[in-house]
């Protein structure tokens, strides 16, 4: 199939003559039109005379890669599709959360320029602040989940309540989602993201629709649904919108890194199987409450600026934006951690939309998700707004950490 020509080159994606997830720019003098089959590649060439078509393996050709080759997030997901890892309606739930992110790092990118900064003049449920974009993100990413037709509850931080989605008609994924993390940061431009998780369908609640009498029955219900723990993760990612937009998924299978090319408009995949190192010498927590932390902590924080025998203390960093915090544990090791203090009991993340997306990813990642004495992922939510401790990166730093709150 042609996809789009210019005078000296045919751009094509021929699901039969090449890999079904390749696109390639092909120079027009060979391009000719010769039979083709299901299982083998058709190579042509130029010969005394006319052309001659060639018969070759998938696998002779997917070894040979074109340097125009791109993959895209479609593509990826497709192939996952084909190897049977989710079902199609997953494939349409994960495309259109890559579309609302698409869209909230326009928004992001433009906010001073459209009058987007600034508080929006309400305070949402947790009795903090929205900030405009707060508000305009959550509508992005839930319009973009609805007319998906594929989401059956949704429930945000910016809502009060799991909604259940009238307009779906087949998959009625439950996801879970931060539509903009670490929003205070935005007036300065600094590093935001978008966090989400994917439970399993429950046709359950979705039965009374409809009935207005049963509405609150049905809202109950949805609460109920909403409420797995972490183990019970389809899929996870956010999109960190920095100097790149960034979006990681993993589907339980590790963990994959798209990058937003803006001369495309696509995420292109940029790393695959992305593995945390097993121990790092950077920390990130908000050190402003180190008067109100537990003794063990503040133990544990005074003994990393130890500079020790190697007279190398941990460096710290600290952005205040968990999606950029966690993308940068991720890739250099070391710890993330937001503890519970003298004022806030249970500390500031919340388990279903924050801590328990990121503990999956970076379980895939080979680290570790705690609340300082057990696993995130194991915790069961009881309600939909639940704050946890969250200590999370590399492994040893992680496990290091239990052991001085033990
Ligand atoms: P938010 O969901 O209201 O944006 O709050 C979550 C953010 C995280 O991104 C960040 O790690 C943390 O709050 C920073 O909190 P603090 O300013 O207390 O350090
Ligand atoms: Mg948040």
């Amino acid at each position: 199939m042609v996809a789009a020509t210019t005078s000296s080159q045919l751009l094509l994606s021929n699901s039969r003559s090449l890999s079904p997830f390749q696109l390639r720019v092909f120079d027009s003098k060979t391009l000719v039109s010769c039979p083709s089959n299901r299982s083998n590649t058709i190579k042509r060439r130029h010969v005394a005379g006319g052309v001659r078509c060639m018969a070759v393996t998938a696998s002779e050709a997917e070894t040979k890669k074109s340097g125009f080759e791109i993959y895209t997030l479609t593509s990826w997901l497709l192939k996952q599709e084909l190897a049977g890892v989710i079902d199609a309606e997953l494939t349409i739930v994960i495309s259109s959360i890559s579309m609302a992110c698409k869209q909230i790092a326009s928004l992001v990118q433009r906010a001073s320029i459209s009058n987007l900064t600034g508080v929006q003049g309400a305070v949402n449920v947790q009795g903090e602040d929205q900030k405009k974009l707060d508000v305009v993100s959550n509508e992005v990413f839930s319009n973009c989940l609805r007319s998906s037709g594929r989401t059956g509850i949704i429930a945000s931080e910016e809502e009060d309540v799991p909604v259940a989605v009238e307009e779906s008609f087949s998959g009625n994924y439950i996801v879970v989602f931060d539509p903009l993390d670490g929003s205070s940061n935005i007036d300065a431009a600094v590093s935001t993201g978008s966090i989400f998780g994917i439970y399993s369908p429950n046709d359950e609640c979705l039965a009374d629709i409809g009935d207005d009498s049963t509405l609150d029955s049905t809202k109950q219900r949805c609460v109920v649904n909403v409420c797995q723990p972490g183990s019970n993760l389809l899929a996870a990612g956010y999109c960190m919108y920095s100097s790149s937009i960034i979006f990681v998924l993993t589907l339980g299978n590790g963990v994959f890194a798209f990058t937003l090319d803006p001369m495309y408009g696509e995420f292109v995949l940029t790393q695959e199987k992305i593995q945390i190192p097993k121990a790092g010498k950077i920390y990130a927590f908000n050190e402003g409450n180190y008067q109100l932390w537990d003794d063990k902590l503040k133990k544990y924080i005074d003994d990393l600026k130890d500079p020790g025998p190697s007279g190398k203390p941990y460096s710290a960093r600290y952005i205040g934006s968990l999606v950029g915090d966690f993308h940068r544990t991720l890739l250099y090791g070391g710890i993330y951690g937001y503890p519970r203090d003298k004022k806030s009991k249970n500390g500031k993340l919340r388990l279903l939309y924050e801590c328990a997306p990121m503990s999956f990813i970076v379980e895939q990642a080979g680290g570790k998700g705690s609340d300082g004495h057990q696993r995130i992922l194991d915790i069961q939510p009881v309600e939909i707004h639940q704050r946890v401790p969250l200590y999370i990166g590399s492994q040893e730093e992680v496990e290091k950490l239990e052991k001085y709150l033990a």
